[in-house]
């Protein structure tokens, strides 16, 4: 495993495997490409990266891969989208230069999809798009990608109800991949999401016509409202009744003991420096045993950071569904797998977000809260975040475009 200079800048970072050449199927020599993108997922949330959460999914694609410490994005999900998807900067290809969240022009970039398209790849997404909806032109099926499973009925949106079915659709040419049927209660978004990368699996390999694939994953997890299973999160509850002091002393020490992190460089760095957003004052994260004073908040913070893990573990279990069947199918020797998130920690809605506490949904399901708050996010060790976060993007597309199939040239970030 190789890992690269750490940037005072970090808020992302990159987990990649890279494979090429050797054991395709019915593959030419171009790899298949999977690219996984997660929403406001910390830098520090992953267990390669020092995190508690449960990864062994991801971790062990880390472990026979890449490990960057030095990524860059545009500090909110669709201008790092916009960037993503193009290889430009955000500025470059928004509708509304000044949007936060810009939708993405159609008059001055391809995507990659559209590049890989047009150069013989099949392209599917399932996830969250958040770069235009409900107009001809910006959807996801405008842009380069054939069968999509997303948000809204034009699959274009940009999150929903993790719960619920009817939130998403999946568009698919003449039906070749018939649309799923969920029971009452057994829809989850972030199962659904690969549920249907198994269907684009399924779907590429009868065609058998040595086409390779590029499949985009952008879960909407582990955004906000935080709503997982509850038995799962149940069993995040002792680890984080310890509180976040014990949780980001304890992530920092395995980030060192990783290799993540030069303690000789960086100090764990003090928590108190933080806004929720550039129009709010700083709001200094509590000690965690003075939140004991006020009844219920500690085990209201404690129950949304299990919540919040549950959410990226459920990623990792799924992405252990789709490894297991690229590996059983042949094609994961000539697939090359990307694994980032589109910013850091979310650090909107400040410490409690005005006392909102988590409510059950469900016997079954928990989750109406929305943001696990800032003291948990600051478990990311990120030296600086969202406000103060510089404004950088992600050429790795772009540099997909011009070099192919070199895989170590994809992901090397702007240093
Ligand atoms: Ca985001």
């Amino acid at each position: 495993m190789k890992s690269f200079r750490l940037s005072k800048y970090v808020m992302l970072f990159l987990c990649i495997t890279a494979f090429s050449g050797s054991g395709a199927t019915a593959n030419t020599n171009r790899p298949n490409i999977l690219l996984v993108l997660v929403d406001d997922m910390g830098w520090a949330d992953l267990g390669c990266y020092g995190s508690e959460i449960r990864t062994p999914n991801i971790d062990a694609l880390a472990t026979n891969g890449l490990r960057f410490r030095q990524f860059y994005n545009g500090a909110k999900c669709s201008p790092s989208r916009a960037s993503l998807l193009t290889g430009l900067y955000p500025q470059q290809v928004a509708v509304d230069t000044a949007a936060s969240l810009p939708t993405l022009r159609t008059n001055n970039n391809i995507t990659i999809a559209e590049s890989l398209r047009a150069h013989g790849y099949r392209t599917y997404m399932a996830g969250k798009w958040h770069l235009g909806s409900n107009v001809v032109g910006q959807r996801t099926y405008d842009r380069g990608f054939m069968h999509v499973f997303g948000t809204g009925s034009d699959t274009s949106g940009a999150g929903g109800d993790y719960w619920r079915v009817g939130d998403y659709n999946l568009v698919s040419p003449s039906n070749e991949i018939p649309k799923r049927t969920y029971g009452a209660g057994s829809f989850y978004h972030t199962d659904a999401v690969v549920d249907h990368a198994l269907d684009f699996l399924d779907h590429h390999l009868k065609k058998a016509d040595g086409v390779p694939f590029f499949i985009y994953l952008p879960f909407q997890a582990p955004h906000f409202d935080l709503q997982a299973p509850k038995a799962l999160a149940d069993t995040y509850l002792s680890i984080y009744s310890n509180g976040w002091d014990v949780i980001r002393q304890q992530r920092y020490d395995r980030m060192v003991a990783q290799g993540i992190i030069d303690p000789a460089r960086y100090l764990l760095t003090p928590k108190g420096d933080v806004k929720s957003d550039p129009f709010t004052p700083v709001e200094p994260i509590l000690a965690w045993n003075t939140l004991s004073a006020e009844p219920g908040r500690q085990p209201d913070l404690v129950r949304r950071m299990a919540l919040y893990a549950t959410m990226i573990d459920k990623v990792d279990q799924n992405l252990g569904r789709l490894v297991a069947r690229l590996k059983q199918s042949g094609l994961f020797n000539n697939t090359l797998i990307f694994f980032l998130s589109d910013n850091g920690g979310n650090a909107e809605g400040g410490l409690v977000r005005q006392n909102w506490r988590c409510e059950q949904r469900s016997a079954a399901n928990w989750g109406r809260t929305r943001q696990h708050g800032t003291g948990w996010t600051a478990l990311c060790v990120a030296r600086r975040w969202l406000g103060e976060c510089k404004q950088h993007t992600v050429p790795p597309l772009q540099t997909l475009h011009s070099r192919g199939r070199r895989a170590h040239t994809i992901s090397c970030p702007l240093a």
